[in-house]
């Protein structure tokens, strides 16, 4: 049994984590989580107290983290600003919290000798050209395009820096789009099927041509439970699934799977800078490690997600006109 400090712990795939560890491991679990807009501590409400610990705080605050890091046997730190939308209308939260928050926990680390695993994207690696045959792997150079994949690009360096100036047992995992339950409904599946439950018509940044990568969140979870377990100090693994699909494609799904007409979106403004593709290659998380995806059928995941926000409304609703007039000032 271990001790471990889960930064994001009430964001979607930090909230998921837990549950997966909870659920598959006898650990215990101390979640430390700012709720800012993106956090919601009824995520975690479903678990045992005895094993999970919820302390509200800043990342940032380096005599908190200090204080809990202590007493960890492993960081894994998922806090984040993570939505690129929002990093283009106001990228600060994005510096402090990515790039000084990160800082503070290595300081800790390092301090208390902790394992570390950090949680990035694979967004650092910038986009690739819808034809191009390659997908991002380990040695890809870093090339990021928003303020919000320049700050997780940075939290990267970091860690590497750490791991080898100062011998932080450090791993770092950079994941594709995630989906699932407890994901906020800013991000592109989320809002579709709320807007669709809403009866409010999806909306589509320009083409839809661009392409994402889709993981389930559990599978997501798995991986990086194996880096935590397996994984070799010092090393980057890449989490996919080969679930590569257009942004028109998982609309059009998301429709249908609602018993909607197809073509019943509206297509709205394009996100300034909009990454066209991303693809992974997890060769080396697979050979090495032994990990493999459960969740092969995307259609029948997303399925599954919709009946999810269906039940949970109550999960939800409080949020839905807020981020939906926030999208409205940007024409979106
Ligand atoms: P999220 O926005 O749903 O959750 C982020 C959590 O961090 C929230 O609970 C929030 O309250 C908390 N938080 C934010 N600032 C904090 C601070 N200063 N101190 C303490 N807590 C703070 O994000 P997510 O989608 O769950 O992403 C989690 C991590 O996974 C991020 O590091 C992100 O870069 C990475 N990631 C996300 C995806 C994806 O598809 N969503 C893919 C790859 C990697
Ligand atoms: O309403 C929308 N319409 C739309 O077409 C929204 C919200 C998004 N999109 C497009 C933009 C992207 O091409 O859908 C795609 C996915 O958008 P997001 O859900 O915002 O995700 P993305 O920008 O790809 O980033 C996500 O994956 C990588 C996470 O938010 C990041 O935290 C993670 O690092």
């Amino acid at each position: 049994m271990a001790q471990l400090l889960v930064t994001g712990g009430a964001g979607f795939i930090g909230s998921n984590f837990v549950h997966h560890v909870i659920n598959h491991t006898d650990h215990h679990v101390t979640v430390l989580d700012k709720l800012t807009y993106s956090g919601n501590r009824a995520s975690l409400s479903e678990l045992p107290e005895s094993r999970v610990n919820f302390v509200r705080g800043d990342i940032v605050d380096a005599a908190l983290v200090d204080r809990l890091t202590a007493s960890a046997d492993a960081v894994v730190h998922y806090a984040a600003e993570s939505h690129n939308d929002n990093s283009l209308r106001n990228p600060h939260p994005f510096l402090q919290t990515n790039l000084v928050g990160t800082f503070a926990l290595l300081e800790a680390a390092r301090k208390h000798d902790t394992r570390f695993h950090h949680i990035s994207t694979d967004e650092v690696y910038g986009d690739l050209a819808l034809e191009d045959p390659c997908r991002f792997t380990e040695s890809t150079p870093y090339n990021p395009s928003s303020p919000y994949s320049s700050t997780k690009a940075g939290s990267d360096l970091l860690v590497r820096a750490w791991t080898r100036s100062f011998g932080v047992a450090a791993t770092i995992s950079n994941c594709s789009n995630n989906y699932g339950p407890f994901q906020h409904i800013e991000k592109f599946i989320p809002r579709q099927i709320t807007n669709v439950l809403r009866g409010i018509r999806p909306k589509l940044y320009g083409s839809g041509h661009n392409v994402r990568d889709w993981i389930h969140v559990d599978d997501h979870s798995s991986a990086v439970l194996a880096i935590l377990e397996k994984g070799r100090i010092g090393e980057t693994y890449l989490i996919g699934a080969d679930g590569e699909k257009d942004n028109k494609t998982v609309v059009e799904l998301i429709l249908t799977l609602m018993g909607q007409p197809a073509d019943a979106y509206d297509r709205v403004a394009d996100r300034a800078g909009h990454d066209l593709r991303y693809a992974i290659d997890s060769t080396k998380l697979r050979s090495e490690l032994g990990w493999q995806p459960e969740y092969r059928d995307f259609a029948q995941g997303l399925a599954a997600t919709i009946e999810w926000y269906r039940h949970h409304e109550d999960w939800w609703s409080a949020g839905k006109d807020a981020t939906e007039a926030l999208y409205a000032l940007l024409g979106q």
